[in-house]
């Protein structure tokens, strides 16, 4: 097990789509358990394939409490069927955008289908935490960022903010 590099805007790869994956292979499986071990480890909830430089369309999730027993999903190829028309805000942050966390709305329930690691099609609904998480992870295949969702003025402050500290951690 690896534990990956987290990249961070303004890398380009957070804004390409990534590639539909064949299936479960033995190539896939290590790039799945190489994103769990890093996203454990940054710590965060979900950890999109783009996240790590690689643009394929593979996600992890863990939402578990401290509490509650670890329950990590990793997903080939997911993709939302279904979103409700009511609407939550939950405030979201990301690891390619460290220490910035905003309100963000998004539909409150999703309907996800996705190929599980026996290359069986599975599929999934979620509400509060998990439903944020999975749209989140499932926008960075397609090169969405959650500060997409926020209005131009706090995106634009934010990227400011990042780029300032990228030049100072350079100095
Ligand atoms: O760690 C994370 N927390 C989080 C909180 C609310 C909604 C989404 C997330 S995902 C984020 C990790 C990450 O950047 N995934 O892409
Ligand atoms: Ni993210």
């Amino acid at each position: 097990m690896t534990i990956l590099d987290i990249r961070l805007i303004p890398d380009p790869v957070l804004r390409k789509k990534a590639e539909k994956v064949e299936g479960p292979s033995d190539e896939i499986i290590t790039i799945l358990d190489d994103m769990a071990e890093t996203m454990y480890n940054a710590p965060g909830i979900g950890l999109a394939a783009n996240q790590v430089g690689v643009l394929k369309r593979l996600i992890v999730i863990d939402c578990s409490t401290e509490e509650e027993e670890p329950n990590l999903l990793k997903m080939i190829n997911p993709e939302i069927i279904t979103s409700t028309n009511e609407k939550s805000e939950l405030e979201e942050g990301c690891l390619s955008i460290p220490e910035h966390k905003s309100n963000v709305v998004r539909p409150s329930k999703v309907e996800v289908s996705y190929m599980n690691l026996n290359g069986e099609t599975e599929k999934l609904t979620a509400e509060g935490l998990l439903s944020a998480c999975l749209q989140h992870e499932i926008d960075h295949l397609n090169g969405i960022l959650f500060i997409d969702h926020i209005s131009r003025l706090k995106r634009d402050m934010i990227i400011r903010k990042v780029k300032k500290q990228l030049r100072e951690n350079e100095k």
